[in-house]
């Protein structure tokens, strides 16, 4: 029996990375479905894209009353959660992030009373960072504790929040998806001409540089593979430790090998230009962006931090190696762009697993039985 459609609240980052893209598409799918969905955020998500009869936003507006050093965004962000819930009867409330987006929902669940359900799906920095603070520890936890149900998008993610916060509530694994009628190989055989040469392999990072990317890594394997094979390094995306990529890539003289894309909306088109991606960071609790290039038939080498194993299958859609082994990562790299049949399996490989474990419809279902779940419609 079909059920009934819902009235689902959703808050993210909405300018920010992997977690807003996710909450973002996930939204839209639940809309495709005939649920009502309700963005609630400082300002319109960036991937939310074209008008949808299902889906509305309710800007948070910051009360920038003149005693407060600090506008009080998480307050006015509750308050709205209260509001929207109220006047268009809600029935979950969906956070991604745990601080500060869970905490808001928690008060905004205490003014509305018990009907409304809180979803908190963890992204990683939440737990892999600011639950190390102690001083954020305890607010984390009791957010964690007080929601209706709890997801993460690894294994790993949910071994570390239990570790960390050393709680033992139910958390549901949901790994991130990708939307295979954007992210398949794209034709991009003429772009590809405009940063590299016939003949010349392409690597390619795409990431906010920030210092867990290790973006230094992506650097020294490179350096290594174009030592060994004709290549260019397609470095996308901007952040804190970009200047000092620019001076190290100046440094060791390879300006001319490596072309800044800055940011890019049209991922699936960029990342289809590439023979690899690399992803060699510190912590990542899954690594959208090397699914989003596994859907597009290009496998990753990288580490092995965090959910990343749990998403390239080391051997088959990829290499892995220990996190700051950049010469193991180059050698793996190597290996694939100089043998033309195990890279041809490797995209095989690649797009098959995309669409078999991270599809969009099987992960929108999942998080659907969740919603049914909470409010005892199972
Ligand atoms: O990686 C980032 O710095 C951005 C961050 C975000 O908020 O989007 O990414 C986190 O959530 C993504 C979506 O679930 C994951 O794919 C990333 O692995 C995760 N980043 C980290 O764990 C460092």
């Amino acid at each position: 029996m079909k059920q009934k459609p819902l009235k689902i609240g959703i808050t993210c980052y909405p300018s920010l990375g992997g977690s807003g893209v996710v909450a973002t598409e996930l939204g839209k799918l639940l809309a495709e479905q005939g649920h009502q969905v309700h963005f609630i955020a400082h300002s319109i998500p960036f991937r939310l894209g074209a008008f949808h009869k299902n889906i509305f936003y309710h800007e948070v507006e910051v009360n920038d009353y003149y005693v407060f050093r600090y506008p009080p965004y998480d307050l006015s962000l509750a308050t709205k959660m209260a509001q929207v819930a109220n006047m268009q009867q809600l029935d979950v409330m969906h956070v991604h992030y745990a601080v500060p987006h869970a905490v808001c929902a928690f008060l905004a669940k205490q003014m509305v009373g018990d009907q409304l359900k809180v979803v908190t799906t963890l992204h990683g920095t939440d737990i892999t960072v600011l639950a190390q603070d102690e001083s954020l520890k305890d607010l984390i936890r009791l957010a964690i504790n007080e929601s209706d149900a709890v997801t993460a998008v690894s294994q790993d993610l949910i071994r570390e929040t239990r570790e960390v916060l050393d709680i033992n509530r139910d958390i549901d694994l949901t790994y991130n998806f990708v939307d295979p009628r954007i992210y398949y190989p794209r034709d991009s055989a003429s772009l590809r001409r405009d940063y590299a040469e016939p003949g010349e392999k392409v690597l390619m990072h795409i990431s906010n540089f920030r210092p867990v990317k290790r973006v230094q890594d992506v650097v020294d394997i490179f350096e290594r593979v174009n030592k060994a094979l004709p290549a260019k390094l397609l470095l996308v995306g901007e952040g804190p430790d970009l200047p000092k990529i620019q001076c190290r890539i100046k440094e060791l003289g390879l300006e001319d090998r490596v072309h800044f894309l800055g940011k890019q909306d049209e991922i699936a088109h960029v990342i289809s230009m590439a023979d690899v991606l690399l992803l060699p960071s510190e912590k990542e609790s899954f690594g959208l962006v090397s699914l989003e290039a596994m859907a597009c038939g290009v496998p990753t080498v990288g580490s092995m931090a965090g959910g990343i194993p749990e998403l390239v299958t080391h051997g088959e859609t990829g290499f892995l190696a220990s996190i700051g082994d950049s010469a193991k990562m180059a050698e793996h790299a190597i290996h694939l762009l100089s043998n033309e049949k195990l890279a041809s399996d490797m995209k095989e490989a690649c797009l098959k697993r995309a669409t078999s474990e991270f599809c969009n419809e099987r992960i929108r279902s999942e998080y659907e039985q969740i919603y049914y779940r909470v409010l005892g419609r199972k």
